[in-house]
Protein backbone atom coordinates (compact mmCIF):
# COMPACT_ATOMS: atom_id res chain seq x y z
CA UNK A 1 0.00 0.00 0.00
CA UNK A 2 1.18 3.66 -0.59
CA UNK A 3 1.97 5.62 2.55
CA UNK A 4 1.68 9.59 1.79
CA UNK A 5 3.56 11.77 3.23
CA UNK A 6 1.64 14.96 5.18
CA UNK A 7 1.59 16.99 2.21
CA UNK A 8 0.67 14.59 -0.24
CA UNK A 9 -2.63 14.54 1.27
CA UNK A 10 -5.23 17.10 0.11
CA UNK A 11 -8.38 18.45 2.23
CA UNK A 12 -10.31 16.55 -0.39
CA UNK A 13 -8.98 13.39 0.94
CA UNK A 14 -10.71 14.38 4.44
CA UNK A 15 -13.46 11.75 4.67
CA UNK A 16 -16.82 13.75 4.70
CA UNK A 17 -19.03 11.66 7.69
CA UNK A 18 -21.62 10.48 5.10
CA UNK A 19 -18.51 8.22 3.29
CA UNK A 20 -17.83 7.46 6.50
CA UNK A 21 -20.62 5.71 7.63
CA UNK A 22 -21.18 4.10 4.04
CA UNK A 23 -17.78 2.35 4.28
CA UNK A 24 -19.29 1.35 8.01
CA UNK A 25 -21.92 -0.11 7.00
CA UNK A 26 -20.00 -1.87 4.41
CA UNK A 27 -17.79 -2.91 6.97
CA UNK A 28 -20.61 -4.47 9.25
CA UNK A 29 -21.76 -6.31 6.30
CA UNK A 30 -18.08 -7.70 5.28
CA UNK A 31 -17.60 -9.41 8.83
CA UNK A 32 -15.57 -8.97 11.54
CA UNK A 33 -11.79 -9.35 10.40
CA UNK A 34 -10.33 -7.70 7.35
CA UNK A 35 -6.32 -7.06 6.39
CA UNK A 36 -5.31 -3.84 6.85
CA UNK A 37 -4.35 -0.94 4.38
CA UNK A 38 -6.81 -2.98 1.72
CA UNK A 39 -4.08 -5.32 2.40
CA UNK A 40 -4.47 -7.37 -0.67
CA UNK A 41 -1.06 -6.48 -2.03
CA UNK A 42 1.98 -8.73 -1.29
CA UNK A 43 4.45 -6.57 1.13
CA UNK A 44 1.62 -4.55 3.00
CA UNK A 45 3.27 -2.10 4.76
CA UNK A 46 1.34 -3.43 7.86
CA UNK A 47 0.05 -7.06 8.45
CA UNK A 48 -1.90 -6.19 11.68
CA UNK A 49 -5.18 -8.10 11.51
CA UNK A 50 -8.14 -5.45 11.87
CA UNK A 51 -11.12 -5.97 13.90
CA UNK A 52 -14.05 -4.82 14.73
CA UNK A 53 -15.45 -3.52 18.14
CA UNK A 54 -18.47 -5.65 18.95
CA UNK A 55 -21.15 -3.38 20.40
CA UNK A 56 -19.88 -0.11 19.10
CA UNK A 57 -22.37 2.62 20.42
CA UNK A 58 -22.28 5.91 19.19
CA UNK A 59 -21.53 8.74 22.37
CA UNK A 60 -23.64 11.50 23.21
CA UNK A 61 -23.35 14.48 21.47
CA UNK A 62 -21.39 16.24 23.87
CA UNK A 63 -19.00 13.72 22.49
CA UNK A 64 -19.46 14.08 18.60
CA UNK A 65 -17.64 16.81 17.01
CA UNK A 66 -19.56 17.37 13.78
CA UNK A 67 -16.50 18.13 11.95
CA UNK A 68 -14.93 16.01 8.34
CA UNK A 69 -12.95 13.17 9.96
CA UNK A 70 -9.57 12.74 8.94
CA UNK A 71 -9.07 9.47 6.91
CA UNK A 72 -8.23 5.80 8.42
CA UNK A 73 -4.61 6.29 6.53
CA UNK A 74 -3.81 9.90 7.74
CA UNK A 75 -4.94 8.92 11.48
CA UNK A 76 -2.28 5.13 11.33
CA UNK A 77 0.31 6.43 9.04
CA UNK A 78 1.20 10.33 10.26
CA UNK A 79 1.69 9.45 14.09
CA UNK A 80 4.21 10.39 16.81
CA UNK A 81 4.95 6.92 18.92
CA UNK A 82 8.56 7.84 19.58
CA UNK A 83 9.43 3.60 20.86
CA UNK A 84 8.85 2.96 17.50
CA UNK A 85 10.79 6.08 15.86
CA UNK A 86 10.73 9.24 16.17
CA UNK A 87 9.80 9.72 12.39
CA UNK A 88 5.98 10.43 11.65
CA UNK A 89 6.33 7.58 9.36
CA UNK A 90 8.36 5.07 11.47
CA UNK A 91 5.35 3.74 13.85
CA UNK A 92 3.02 2.07 11.25
CA UNK A 93 6.28 0.41 9.56
CA UNK A 94 7.77 -0.95 12.95
CA UNK A 95 5.18 -1.88 14.94
CA UNK A 96 3.52 -4.21 12.61
CA UNK A 97 4.48 -6.88 14.69
CA UNK A 98 3.79 -5.82 17.79
CA UNK A 99 2.33 -7.98 20.18
CA UNK A 100 -0.78 -7.00 22.07
CA UNK A 101 -2.11 -9.97 23.16
CA UNK A 102 -1.95 -10.87 25.77
CA UNK A 103 -1.66 -7.92 27.81
CA UNK A 104 -1.94 -6.42 31.43
CA UNK A 105 -3.12 -2.79 32.76
CA UNK A 106 -1.49 -2.92 36.27
CA UNK A 107 -3.95 -0.39 38.93
CA UNK A 108 -1.61 0.42 41.80
CA UNK A 109 -0.78 3.09 44.39
CA UNK A 110 -3.55 5.02 46.60
CA UNK A 111 -6.52 3.04 46.02
CA UNK A 112 -8.24 0.96 48.39
CA UNK A 113 -8.50 -1.68 45.50
CA UNK A 114 -5.30 -2.23 43.66
CA UNK A 115 -5.84 -5.20 40.70
CA UNK A 116 -5.06 -5.33 36.76
CA UNK A 117 -6.58 -5.21 34.47
CA UNK A 118 -6.40 -7.91 30.88
CA UNK A 119 -7.28 -5.94 28.24
CA UNK A 120 -10.33 -8.31 27.40
CA UNK A 121 -11.56 -7.07 30.92
CA UNK A 122 -11.06 -3.78 29.65
CA UNK A 123 -13.13 -4.12 26.57
CA UNK A 124 -16.31 -5.33 28.92
CA UNK A 125 -15.23 -2.85 31.79
CA UNK A 126 -18.11 0.11 30.53
CA UNK A 127 -20.03 0.23 27.02
CA UNK A 128 -17.77 1.14 24.12
CA UNK A 129 -18.58 4.18 22.17
CA UNK A 130 -17.96 6.06 19.69
CA UNK A 131 -16.34 9.87 20.16
CA UNK A 132 -15.13 12.17 17.53
CA UNK A 133 -13.01 14.18 18.97
CA UNK A 134 -10.08 16.91 18.02
CA UNK A 135 -6.60 15.98 18.33
CA UNK A 136 -4.15 19.18 18.91
CA UNK A 137 -0.52 18.04 18.43
CA UNK A 138 2.11 20.55 20.03
CA UNK A 139 3.52 20.38 16.59
CA UNK A 140 0.85 22.56 15.39
CA UNK A 141 -1.02 19.82 13.23
CA UNK A 142 -4.27 18.71 14.46
CA UNK A 143 -6.97 15.91 13.13
CA UNK A 144 -10.47 14.50 13.64
CA UNK A 145 -10.66 11.41 14.99
CA UNK A 146 -13.14 8.65 15.39
CA UNK A 147 -12.19 6.93 18.72
CA UNK A 148 -13.84 4.03 20.55
CA UNK A 149 -13.33 3.74 24.40
CA UNK A 150 -15.55 5.16 27.51
CA UNK A 151 -14.75 7.63 30.06
CA UNK A 152 -11.58 7.00 32.42
CA UNK A 153 -13.43 7.71 35.55
CA UNK A 154 -15.21 3.98 34.63
CA UNK A 155 -11.85 2.18 35.44
CA UNK A 156 -11.22 4.51 38.59
CA UNK A 157 -14.15 3.72 40.18
CA UNK A 158 -13.96 0.29 40.24
CA UNK A 159 -10.38 0.82 42.45
CA UNK A 160 -11.51 2.89 44.53
CA UNK A 161 -8.81 6.00 44.90
CA UNK A 162 -8.43 6.82 48.40
CA UNK A 163 -8.33 10.71 49.85
CA UNK A 164 -4.65 10.54 48.67
CA UNK A 165 -4.90 9.75 44.83
CA UNK A 166 -4.12 13.29 44.13
CA UNK A 167 -2.89 12.69 40.76
CA UNK A 168 -2.59 9.50 38.00
CA UNK A 169 0.81 8.34 36.45
CA UNK A 170 0.61 6.63 33.17
CA UNK A 171 3.32 4.09 32.35
CA UNK A 172 3.61 2.81 28.94
CA UNK A 173 5.74 -0.36 27.74
CA UNK A 174 8.99 -0.19 26.96
CA UNK A 175 10.20 -3.11 25.25
CA UNK A 176 13.57 -2.78 23.17
CA UNK A 177 12.34 -6.41 21.96
CA UNK A 178 9.62 -5.02 20.01
CA UNK A 179 10.17 -1.61 20.25
CA UNK A 180 13.01 -0.11 18.23
CA UNK A 181 12.78 3.35 19.37
CA UNK A 182 13.50 2.29 22.83
CA UNK A 183 17.25 2.35 22.09
CA UNK A 184 17.12 5.56 21.48
CA UNK A 185 17.71 8.07 24.48
CA UNK A 186 15.95 11.00 22.75
CA UNK A 187 13.46 10.18 25.67
CA UNK A 188 13.75 8.57 29.44
CA UNK A 189 12.25 5.17 29.06
CA UNK A 190 9.21 4.43 29.70
CA UNK A 191 6.98 6.91 28.13
CA UNK A 192 5.75 8.65 31.51
CA UNK A 193 2.22 11.01 31.74
CA UNK A 194 0.08 12.13 34.56
CA UNK A 195 -2.96 13.85 35.10
CA UNK A 196 -4.75 15.87 37.90
CA UNK A 197 -7.38 13.50 39.85
CA UNK A 198 -9.97 16.02 38.84
CA UNK A 199 -8.71 16.00 35.04
CA UNK A 200 -8.76 12.55 34.71
CA UNK A 201 -12.39 12.41 36.24
CA UNK A 202 -13.89 14.55 33.52
CA UNK A 203 -15.82 12.82 31.32
CA UNK A 204 -14.36 13.97 28.31
CA UNK A 205 -10.76 11.55 29.64
CA UNK A 206 -11.35 8.65 27.33
CA UNK A 207 -10.11 5.51 27.53
CA UNK A 208 -9.28 4.19 24.24
CA UNK A 209 -9.95 0.75 23.07
CA UNK A 210 -10.04 1.90 19.09
CA UNK A 211 -10.16 3.60 16.11
CA UNK A 212 -12.33 3.59 13.25
CA UNK A 213 -14.94 1.08 14.87
CA UNK A 214 -12.05 -1.52 14.98
CA UNK A 215 -9.80 -2.62 17.95
CA UNK A 216 -6.41 -0.01 18.32
CA UNK A 217 -4.42 0.10 15.28
CA UNK A 218 -0.55 -0.37 16.54
CA UNK A 219 0.95 2.62 15.72
CA UNK A 220 -1.70 4.53 17.77
CA UNK A 221 -0.99 2.65 20.81
CA UNK A 222 -2.65 -0.54 20.77
CA UNK A 223 -4.02 -2.11 22.81
CA UNK A 224 -4.95 0.62 25.05
CA UNK A 225 -4.23 4.34 25.29
CA UNK A 226 -5.46 7.72 27.14
CA UNK A 227 -7.24 10.31 24.91
CA UNK A 228 -6.96 13.84 26.31
CA UNK A 229 -8.84 16.34 24.00
CA UNK A 230 -8.07 19.50 25.62
CA UNK A 231 -4.42 18.73 26.23
CA UNK A 232 -1.28 18.89 23.82
CA UNK A 233 -1.38 15.43 21.90
CA UNK A 234 1.40 14.24 24.39
CA UNK A 235 -0.56 14.20 27.42
CA UNK A 236 -2.25 11.00 25.64
CA UNK A 237 -0.10 7.96 26.63
CA UNK A 238 -0.13 5.03 23.87
CA UNK A 239 0.03 1.36 25.02
CA UNK A 240 -0.60 1.68 28.59
CA UNK A 241 0.80 -1.06 31.20
CA UNK A 242 0.54 0.78 34.43
CA UNK A 243 -1.68 3.57 36.22
CA UNK A 244 -0.31 4.51 39.53
CA UNK A 245 -2.32 6.77 41.93
CA UNK A 246 -0.09 9.10 43.96
CA UNK A 247 -0.02 12.22 46.03
CA UNK A 248 2.44 14.38 44.08
CA UNK A 249 2.33 15.52 40.73
CA UNK A 250 4.42 13.34 38.51
CA UNK A 251 7.64 14.51 36.69
CA UNK A 252 6.22 13.19 33.20
CA UNK A 253 8.36 11.96 30.12
CA UNK A 254 8.30 15.51 28.35
CA UNK A 255 9.04 17.98 31.54
CA UNK A 256 11.86 15.12 32.36
CA UNK A 257 13.37 16.13 28.76
CA UNK A 258 12.38 19.90 28.52
CA UNK A 259 11.15 21.40 31.87
CA UNK A 260 11.22 24.77 29.77
CA UNK A 261 9.18 23.61 26.66
CA UNK A 262 6.53 20.58 28.38
CA UNK A 263 4.67 21.70 31.47
CA UNK A 264 2.73 19.01 33.55
CA UNK A 265 -0.81 20.71 32.72
CA UNK A 266 -0.25 21.40 28.64
CA UNK A 267 -3.45 22.28 28.02
CA UNK A 268 -4.06 23.43 24.53
CA UNK A 269 -3.85 27.24 25.08
CA UNK A 270 -3.40 29.39 21.90
CA UNK A 271 -1.78 32.52 23.69
CA UNK A 272 0.90 30.83 25.32
CA UNK A 273 3.30 29.91 22.75
CA UNK A 274 5.98 26.65 22.91
CA UNK A 275 9.30 28.55 23.35
CA UNK A 276 10.50 28.17 19.97
CA UNK A 277 6.64 28.36 18.01
CA UNK A 278 3.52 29.95 18.21
CA UNK A 279 0.69 27.93 19.08
CA UNK A 280 -1.85 30.41 17.62
CA UNK A 281 -2.62 28.41 14.79
CA UNK A 282 -2.65 25.01 13.88
CA UNK A 283 -2.72 22.83 10.22
CA UNK A 284 -5.46 20.53 10.25
CA UNK A 285 -3.65 17.20 8.79
CA UNK A 286 -5.18 17.23 4.73
CA UNK A 287 -6.00 20.97 5.03
CA UNK A 288 -3.52 24.02 3.38
CA UNK A 289 -4.53 26.75 5.15
CA UNK A 290 -3.85 26.87 8.80
CA UNK A 291 -6.61 27.74 10.89
CA UNK A 292 -7.04 29.22 14.39
CA UNK A 293 -5.88 27.07 17.53
CA UNK A 294 -9.02 26.83 19.48
CA UNK A 295 -8.87 27.61 23.61
CA UNK A 296 -8.41 23.94 25.24
CA UNK A 297 -8.86 22.49 22.11
CA UNK A 298 -12.33 23.80 21.74
CA UNK A 299 -13.24 21.94 24.64
CA UNK A 300 -13.60 25.68 26.96
CA UNK A 301 -17.14 24.81 28.17
CA UNK A 302 -16.57 21.06 29.56
CA UNK A 303 -13.46 21.91 31.20
CA UNK A 304 -12.20 25.76 31.48
CA UNK A 305 -14.04 25.14 35.25
CA UNK A 306 -10.92 23.11 36.36
CA UNK A 307 -8.62 25.58 36.24
CA UNK A 308 -10.30 28.64 37.40
CA UNK A 309 -7.71 30.32 39.88
CA UNK A 310 -4.95 29.18 38.01
CA UNK A 311 -2.47 31.56 35.96
CA UNK A 312 -2.23 29.51 32.82
CA UNK A 313 0.98 30.90 31.85
CA UNK A 314 2.61 29.76 34.69
CA UNK A 315 0.83 26.63 34.72
CA UNK A 316 1.34 25.47 31.01
N1 LIG B 1 3.87 5.92 24.51
C1 LIG B 1 3.78 7.03 23.76
N2 LIG B 1 2.60 7.70 23.72
C2 LIG B 1 2.49 8.81 22.95
C3 LIG B 1 3.58 9.30 22.21
C4 LIG B 1 4.80 8.57 22.25
O1 LIG B 1 5.81 8.93 21.64
N3 LIG B 1 4.85 7.44 23.03
N4 LIG B 1 3.44 10.45 21.45
C5 LIG B 1 2.38 11.39 21.87
C6 LIG B 1 2.15 12.48 20.94
S1 LIG B 1 3.38 13.66 20.81
C7 LIG B 1 0.97 12.62 20.23
S2 LIG B 1 0.65 13.99 19.28
C8 LIG B 1 -0.07 11.56 20.30
C9 LIG B 1 -0.44 11.16 18.88
O2 LIG B 1 -1.45 10.22 18.87
P1 LIG B 1 -1.96 9.65 17.48
O3 LIG B 1 -0.73 9.41 16.64
O4 LIG B 1 -2.70 8.41 17.74
O5 LIG B 1 -2.79 10.71 16.87
O6 LIG B 1 0.38 10.40 21.00
C10 LIG B 1 1.06 10.68 22.19
N5 LIG B 1 1.29 9.45 22.93
MO1 LIG C 1 2.35 15.46 19.78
Amino acid sequence: MLIKRPDDIRPSEITPRSLYEDRRSFMLGAGALALAGGGVLPGAAHAQAREKIAGLRPAPAAYTLKEPLNTYEQITSYVNFYEFGTDKSDPLRNSKNFRTRPWTVVVEGEVRKPRSFGIEELLKLAPVEERIYRLRCVEAWSMVIPWAGYSLSELIKQVEPTANAKFIEFHTLADPKQMPGVKDPVLQWPYVEGLRMDEAMNPLSLLCLGLYGELLPNPNGAPVRLVVPWKYGFKSGKSIVRIRFVENMPTTAWMRSAPSEYGFYSNVNPKVDHPRWSQARERRIGEFFKRETLMFNGYADQVASLYTGMDLRKNF
